[in-house]
């Protein structure tokens, strides 16, 4: 009997992983204001930094969401049951969520084979592993890559039909302009009747959020200054990270948290792997992230812009957060 589980790179990408990630940190670095791109948080320890995260008490979110896989995944397997589904998961983590819904899929006897996309081979390894451990029967096709590309590859998988989750507010890292342009091509990904589950974190009292990202035992800290570290390690940077603050606010008009990492002296750090040094003067930033929170119109909104129709939206028992149901119309003339 063949494996029931694997795990692909994606070796499509014209410009290898490393070179990106040194020209995606001269380009941000030379910008100013500086900035880094978030998805170079997840590296092995950065992903393990945010499981770690979503365990804090001042993290709403992945309770939040927990809760609401627990108590809609029978209307959730409803909606998918008759016929073979991949279960697509973009940015899985630890799928500690996820596993929610495909342990009672499985109870169902629902016919599913499960494809987790995500960026950090380490994490994907440790995920597909410890779920053929636990789920022995499961088929897991795990794929290395980033969104974009994980896209491009569900494009040659077309012959199922698609249940994509994009869990845990993830699409919040994406301004609003890019959100439209990544939903537009997961549209274009998927074919009619198609379901995603998006996870929107809904505009809420402000010290809730910013103690979201502030947390009392500095482990968010810790999360945005290991980008620093990885740059370190693997662009050959002499930060001293020690140098730098984790800074985070919510900015009312945008409807985001930002994070910064604040450089707290007037400081240059040479990079190896770019053969440049950046200047940094005292209590100049680095943005690092966007986590935009959603009002329930933004989400409406956004669904008919890109192409679906809303079918379900699934809250938390105190409305902070919402997984929003979506289903890929292609024939109604909106496209
Ligand atoms: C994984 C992108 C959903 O934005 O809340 C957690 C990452 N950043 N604490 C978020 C994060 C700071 C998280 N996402």
């Amino acid at each position: 009997m063949s494996a029931t589980y694997e795990v692909l790179k994606d070796l499509s990408s014209s410009t290898p992983i490393q070179e990106q990630f040194e020209l995606d940190v001269l380009i941000g670095l030379s910008e100013s204001p500086k900035r880094i791109p978030s998805k170079y948080f997840y590296d092995a320890e950065g992903s393990r930094l945010f499981q770690v995260i979503t365990d804090l008490p001042e993290y709403y979110l992945t309770r939040c969401e927990y809760e609401i896989l627990e108590t809609h995944k029978k209307d959730i397997a409803e909606m998918i049951s008759g016929g073979t589904v991949n279960l697509v998961e973009l940015g899985p983590g630890d799928a500690h969520k996820t596993v929610v819904l495909m342990e009672y899929f499985l109870s169902q006897g629902i016919d599913f084979q499960y494809v987790p996309i995500d960026i950090s081979e380490t994490a994907l390894k440790q995920l597909t592993e410890s779920l053929n451990q636990r789920f022995p029967q499961l088929r897991v096709h795990g794929f290395v890559s980033g969104y974009t590309n994980g896209l491009k590859w569900l494009n040659h998988l077309q012959h199922q039909r698609n249940f994509v989750a994009f869990l845990g507010s993830n699409i919040g890292n994406f301004n609003r302009p890019a959100a439209r342009v990544f939903l537009q091509s997961l549209w274009n990904a998927l074919q009619e009747d198609d379901l995603v589950l998006i996870g929107f974190d809904l505009k809420k009292d402000i010290n809730l959020m910013l103690l979201a990202y502030n947390d009392l035992r500095g482990v968010t800290a810790q999360f945005n200054l290991n980008v620093l570290h990885r740059i370190n390690r693997e662009l050959g940077g002499n930060f001293d990270v020690t140098k730098f603050r984790h800074y985070a606010n919510y900015d009312v008009y945008s409807g985001a948290m930002e994070s910064y990492l604040v450089s707290l002296h007037n400081q240059d750090v040479h990079i190896k792997g770019i053969g440049q040094s950046f200047h940094f003067d005292p209590w100049e930033p680095i943005h690092t992230e966007y986590s935009y929170k959603y009002l329930e119109s933004d989400i409406h909104e956004l669904a008919k812009m890109t192409g679906f129709t809303v079918e379900k939206q699934l809250y938390d028992s105190r409305n902070y957060f919402v997984d929003s149901i979506w289903r890929v119309k292609k024939n109604s003339g909106n496209k």
